[in-house]
């Protein structure tokens, strides 16, 4: 997901490279952190979700403890109340997961987000009081479990599969005009949008079946312990979802999203819906939920403005050093570009003559394949802004290589 624009998560049992140098750290689609990403593939799919976790949380506010008098019932995923449990007298309640229209902290966020969005607080508050609890959603946002080994064989083939790769030919042959004009105004390839896309959601056929209102309240008022906090960053993505409904004069408790609350076919979190999307179609109005000409152009130009250098590929082929010292010494900025090609080579990294006139920095990319040897490539600027969609190598490579398949596979059929 694009970080401000969204973005769904796979996951799977990768976990996510971590970019913890922040080289650009701008507000993005997504939310992935860059210590948990991956491949879970308990989750569908939208693997953007956790992309711009990191750049775009605003400094940690710390939640209001609050001692709920009568805890309310919480509700159970078909909707029916379950008993409360009577509390010892002695016992020191804490917020009931839910119940959010009698939660004083609900009450509390729902005004400090009227006042930082210009939004009426009683209608916030209304609006957070229909958001209900959803257990499921703190699971699915839970780093994979330790051990568990990262494979890019494995993701890959979960990414680029013969019913993905079909649906992007057919995507690509009916907006392939679009594609074209996206990527002359913005310089970003067009199989790189294509490859965003189709990782996202399978060309908007899995945009996510969670309410949105329900998805940044969970993980807003009841992120889930044992993982790092983000719910900062979920209150704000409510706050810019709010607004953004209350700008689109759409209705908050109809709108569907990832568990993360990433929206339509590029997955994008309401943040970057409202700093990076764009009106592609030229229908007056922004919808990526329905107008895949309208993610096309807002795909590109989150690319444009994070990063994207037209004309420069995305990696190159690499074989690392043999000398442990040497490889260590090129792995450690992790996926942020820090070697010239010489730089490169001088620590014994064979490079293909194609990669000899890389005018920029590279990064030595390294991506586990769970007990087989690993995958190695490098990646340039392009690749690193492949990752302020997603904060992943292996999301950057599934999306390079998807929209590669997608564009060769469209351009020979008749
Ligand atoms: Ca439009």
């Amino acid at each position: 997901m694009a970080h401000p624009p969204g973005h769904g998560a796979a996951s799977g049992t990768l976990r996510s490279e971590a970019p913890a140098s922040g080289r650009h750290q701008t507000s993005r689609a997504l939310m992935t952190t860059s210590t948990d990403l991956f491949l879970q593939l308990r989750v569908a799919l939208p693997l953007a979700l956790f992309m711009g976790l990191s750049g775009c949380a605003s400094p940690p506010t710390p939640a209001p403890e609050v001692v709920i008098a009568a805890p309310a019932s919480p509700e159970v995923p078909d909707g029916q109340s379950i008993p409360t449990p009577v509390l010892e007298q002695t016992e020191v309640a804490t917020p009931e997961p839910g119940n959010y229209a009698q939660r004083d902290d609900a009450r509390l966020l729902a005004d400090r987000l009227a006042t930082e969005f210009q939004l009426e607080p009683t209608w916030v508050f209304s609006m957070l009081s229909q958001a209900r609890f959803k257990e499921s959603i703190t699971k699915f946002i839970m780093p994979a479990p330790n051990g568990t080994a990262k494979n890019w064989a494995v993701y890959r083939s979960r990414f680029i599969d013969p019913i993905r790769i079909k649906a992007g030919v057919t995507f690509w042959r009916t907006y392939e005009m679009d594609l074209r004009r996206a990527e002359a105004r913005w310089g970003v390839p067009a199989s790189i949008i294509a490859g965003v896309i189709g990782v996202e959601t399978i060309y908007g056929r899995n945009t996510g079946n969670y309410r949105v209102l329900d998805a940044l309240a969970t993980l807003g008022l009841d992120f889930p312990k044992g993982r790092s906090d983000r719910s900062a960053f979920f209150q704000k993505e409510l706050g810019h979802f709010l607004k953004l409904c209350n700008e689109q004069n759409m209705d908050p408790t109809t709108v569907l999203g990832s568990y993360a609350g990433a929206l339509g076919l590029p997955q994008f979190m309401s943040s970057s819906v409202r700093n990076f999307a764009i009106d592609f179609d030229g229908n007056g109005r922004i919808d990526l939920l329905r107008s895949p000409v309208d993610a096309i152009g807002s795909v590109a130009k989150y690319l444009a403005e994070h990063g994207w250098r037209k004309d420069m590929p995305t990696y190159y082929e690499v074989t690392p050093p043999t000398d442990a010292d040497a490889l260590a010494k090129l792995l450690a900025p992790d996926i942020v570009p820090s070697f010239s090609v010489a730089e490169m080579q001088s620590m014994g990294a064979i490079l293909p003559d194609v990669a000899q006139t890389h005018m920029g920095l590279l990064a030595l990319v390294k991506l586990q394949n769970g007990d087989a040897a690993p995958t190695y490539v490098t990646g340039t600027d392009n690749f690193y802004a492949v990752t302020r969609y997603n904060q992943s190598s292996y999301y950057a490579l599934a999306v390079i290589q998807l929209g590669q398949t997608v564009s060769r596979d469209a351009s020979n059929l008749p």
